[in-house]
């Protein structure tokens, strides 16, 4: 038998690497970013109605009245997702369109609207991923004083059974939160998001009411869910990174870590606030008081799986006294800071990076790095990456389409990242891209393009960009393309 020849043998391309079997595939969004209809069957303001038609709040005067249109729409959205081949849609439900004034019985009209939609994803093969609360409560809450008042806790609990008796049935993955980092110190610090309050110790209450929320919701989930049913919660853990390797910039990390990641994750999968959070804002709340008896418990109650979003890292340093101490902080400039106690803390771009359109720079490490270190931290917990993508300046070509060339780079390299975590032994269980359609981008309004799929607003007609084909693709291979099809 001869022997090839490793010099002469024919060159293949590699195998592609598999991502692992049972690997969810999906693309997210939210309630009020994409619904619209904001007063249509029996739906009430909820704090981002509020906000987005306060003057000056939003970039432009742009609400959500309309967004994208989704609540008529769904039936056409969800033939789309089917045509991609996406296994699993993540939505959020409004919480004033099912129980409008955020107690009492339920609208059969909005939970309708869930029904339906739910139904058709089912219909298609397409997984829902149901999030309960993504940033919108109900306006009437927020006049009885919101998350700073532990009543909310009781409402966000009855509301959770409601969703769960109405689709409990029908939807196996359960999130209760996304992202309460932004609902206590976007909207209750820095007040860039509604309902747009600028007080610090304010801000430290919501987020134990949203820790003690969420805890009381995963009981709700527990008692009433089929066996079986999985329940989440997502957070937009911050990758920090010092400036330099002085003990100051070390110590801005330690804060902006305690107050951007440990103030969720000490008592959801520890049972504790860090020790190093209390110390750094004892001037502002009496945690004593705040936190009572049995709330660590409630809080701590297991989820299945962790929620990771992911688009940026945060680089932080500690300025000498009398330099400023903001900055370039992703999320948003306000002469009010969103990081109680730590207010001095700077925050900076990296260097020599590309820059999404929001001017966050690409950085796919980051979510290696953001995945590692929670599989460090919390040895076993399964982890779902439930936001990941970048705004770019898409246009429609003449010729009708859409190309984003630096999306499916963006996407690539953190799919990339996904994968070599999930070789280090991080238990990824799947993907979302953010967003599954162009919408309202909050304090940006619809100045920010994050969809996979265009909208055009004015027609609400939807065409895929470039970006989307890629990821049907990626989808279909269950593996990233080689290089060049990139
Ligand atoms: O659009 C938001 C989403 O609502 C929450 N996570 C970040 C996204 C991009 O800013």
């Amino acid at each position: 038998m001869t022997a090839v020849r490793p010099d002469i043998a024919p060159k293949q391309a590699p195998e592609a690497t598999q991502f692992p079997t049972g690997f969810v595939w999906g693309a997210a969004t939210a309630a009020y970013q994409v619904e619209g209809a904001a007063a249509e069957d029996g739906r009430t303001p909820s704090i981002w109605d509020t906000f987005s038609h306060t003057p000056g709040k939003v970039h432009n005067g742009d609400t959500g009245d309309i967004a994208a249109d989704h609540y008529h729409r769904f039936r056409d959205d969800v033939a789309l997702m089917k045509q991609l081949g996406l296994k699993a849609y993540r939505f959020s439900i409004s919480w004033s369109r099912v129980q409008p004034t955020g107690r009492g019985p339920a609208v059969e009209r909005g939970l309708d609207f869930y029904r339906k939609l739910v139904d058709e994803l089912l219909e298609a093969d397409i997984a829902p991923v149901a999030t309960l609360y993504h940033w919108d409560l109900p306006q009437e809450l927020e006049d009885a004083g919101g998350w700073p008042q532990r009543v909310t806790t009781d409402r966000f609990a009855d509301y959770a059974a409601i969703m769960a008796g109405a689709l409990g049935d029908r939807v196996a993955t359960w999130t209760t939160f996304n992202e309460p980092w932004c609902s206590a110190f976007l909207g209750y610090g820095s007040g860039v998001h509604a309902p747009g309050r600028t007080e610090p110790a304010a801000a430290l209450r919501a987020a134990h009411h949203l820790n003690l929320a969420h805890g009381r919701a995963i009981e709700v989930l527990r008692d009433q869910l089929p066996a079986g049913a999985q329940t989440s919660v997502t957070l937009n853990l911050h990758q920090v990174r010092p400036l330099t390797a002085s003990a100051a910039d070390a110590d801005a990390a330690r804060r902006i870590d305690a107050v951007g990641n440990r103030i969720f994750t000490g008592p959801m999968l520890r049972g504790e606030y860090p020790e190093d959070l209390l110390a750094d804002t004892a001037h502002l709340v009496d945690w004593s008081k705040l936190v009572q008896d049995g709330d660590l418990a409630a809080i701590s109650r297991p989820v299945d799986v962790l929620g990771v979003n992911y688009y940026t890292p945060t680089l932080v340093s500690l300025p000498e006294k009398g330099e400023s101490g903001s900055g370039n902080d992703v999320h948003g400039a306000s002469e009010f800071s969103p990081w109680p106690g730590s207010e001095h803390v700077a925050f900076h771009l990296a260097e020599g990076k590309e820059r999404t359109a929001m001017n966050w720079s690409i950085d796919p490490d980051g979510l290696y790095n953001l995945l590692m270190d929670v599989t460090r931290d919390h040895p076993g917990l399964p982890l779902m990456v439930t936001e990941n993508g970048a705004a770019f300046d898409d246009y429609v070509s003449p010729e009708g389409r859409v190309e984003d060339p630096e999306r499916i780079a963006y996407l690539h390299g953190h799919l990339d990242a996904v994968q070599r975590a999930v070789a280090d032994g991080a238990d990824v269980r799947g993907y979302f891209l953010w967003s599954l359609m162009d919408n309202f981008e909050w304090a940006y309004g619809y100045s920010k393009r994050f969809g996979t799929v265009y909208v055009d607003y004015g027609s609400q007609r939807r065409i895929p960009k470039a970006s989307a084909h890629w990821y049907s693709d990626v989808i279909r291979r269950h593996a990233l393309p080689p290089a060049g099809l990139s």
